[in-house]
């Protein structure tokens, strides 16, 4: 655990220079009739949920190479999201995969977790592994298999996963498919599609009150010639025949190079059906790599969409926000604290476009100014605005810099002997 005295240490050696800054950003921010204070306020509502599973070193199917104090288990992997959540104040929620993080004792881990002051988001299914003691293979297919009886066994996991989290305190199940096919010929396009809905169908129907479903799409890997749920059109027809608690999840690496996302997520949004994210970047294909290291244009196109869905919308425009990355070289804990600061920093450039200017600019097709009040958003260092709101929630204002400075990844590392397996994420 990081004392808040520690915490407090680190922002008094940069709260000088972060004055200065605050000030300045102030002043430009008022001549752009922006409020520092009202922009701050909306920052700190931000929050985004960390997955279980991107706290221990990732890998890839070339190898795995772990880092010291790694948590061993769900328990201590808690502990490693409070120190997100304290340094950053946005990360309240865990979002568990099961079963590579299923608790033994549900009661016990959602003590640890108030303890910690934390609570549970999504639950995440896995029909894409064969686990031990399972009866049948997911060799060939899970909700879309030909056998019934898979589908029936995939089915009852998913069952399972919602019944935990119902133990938990979520409210919402992602289910992403590895369902499809490496070569011509092998499977039927359409019936196979036909056998994931009738199967997600089963599983709908059982949503408890209150629960919300997402399908999440990926285009390929690791079924090499198709996939059932590949593109945001199948996710779509899915969460449409399902019904209205059913949407639609965007994880940003699940799309083929060059795909314009925002756009995806603003037909989504149109469509009413955007459910939430997976955040991370990538540079070739599901990289998962530190949201914001590769594309940061494009994640702030995304808030910008957002953004302006919202003031449209209301209160009842809530997508469910995820991080789904793999560390594989980075501490984990850094890269995640790396993540959230990035998200904030996205979020906190949308809120500065002005709109109205960007709708006039657009009627008249003004291409430069329309641009113009884009990049004038985007290029504005906002470093001070994000570094206010968690200094308010109690946080950082240096997350990673507090981090190294407290120790605790040696402190862990000299607790944390004997690392238990954590399963590369390499899908
Ligand atoms: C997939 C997808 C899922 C994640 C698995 C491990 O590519 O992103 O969300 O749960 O990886
Ligand atoms: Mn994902
Ligand atoms: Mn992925």
């Amino acid at each position: 655990m990081i004392e808040s005295e520690r915490i407090q240490q680190s922002n008094e050696a940069r709260r000088a220079a972060h004055r200065q800054d605050a000030e300045h950003l102030r002043t430009r921010l008022a001549e752009r009739k922006l409020d520092f204070e009202q922009v701050v306020e909306q920052i700190r509502t931000f929050e985004v949920a960390i997955p279980s599973w991107a706290l221990g070193t990732g890998g890839t199917r070339f190898g795995r190479f772990p880092g010291p104090g790694e948590p061993r288990d769900i328990y201590e992997k808690m502990e490693d999201v409070s120190v997100v959540n304290r340094l950053t104040g946005a990360a309240p929620r865990v979002s568990l995969h099961v079963p590579w993080d299923e608790p033994d004792d549900a009661q016990a881990l959602v003590k640890h977790a108030g303890q910690l002051g934390l609570g549970f988001d999504a639950v995440n299914s896995n029909t894409f592994q064969d686990q031990t003691g399972q009866a049948l293979s997911y060799k060939f297919g899970s909700l879309g298999h030909t056998d019934a009886a898979v589908r029936e066994q995939a089915i009852a996991h998913n069952l399972h996963v919602i019944e935990l989290g119902q133990r938990l305190g979520s409210s919402a199940i992602t289910i992403w498919l590895a369902d499809g096919s490496n070569y011509p010929g092998q499977t039927h396009f359409r019936r196979s599609f036909e056998r994931v809905l009738a199967s997600l169908q089963t599983i709908y129907a059982h949503l408890p009150d209150g629960w919300q479903l997402f399908t999440e799409h990926k285009p390929y890997e690791p079924a090499f010639y198709s996939t059932v749920v590949q593109d945001w059109g199948s996710s779509l027809m899915l969460a449409q025949a399902l019904g209205e608690r059913a949407s639609c999840l965007v994880d940003l690496g699940h799309h083929l190079p060059n795909t314009n996302v925002e756009m995806v997520v603003a037909r989504l949004i149109t469509a009413g059906k955007l459910g939430g994210f997976h955040f991370n970047d990538s540079k070739y294909g599901d990289d998962d790599l530190t949201t914001g290291s590769i594309r940061p244009y494009q994640l702030f196109l995304i808030f910008n969409e957002l953004v302006d869905a919202g003031l449209e919308l209301g209160a009842a425009f809530k997508p469910a926000y995820m991080i789904d990355q793999s560390h594989n070289l980075k501490d984990p804990i850094e890269a995640l604290l790396q993540s959230v600061v990035a998200l904030q920093n996205g979020y906190a450039r949308a809120l500065l476009v002005d709109r109205a200017r960007l709708a006039e600019y657009q009627e008249a097709n003004d291409v430069i100014m329309a641009e113009r009040v884009l990049t004038e958003a985007y290029e504005t260092d906002v470093r001070s605005l994000t570094a206010e709101a968690r200094l308010r929630g109690n946080g950082a204002l240096d997350p990673t810099g507090a981090f190294r400075d407290s120790g605790y990844r040696n402190g862990v590392a000299r607790v944390r002997t004997a690392s238990a397996y954590v399963p590369p994420k390499s899908l």
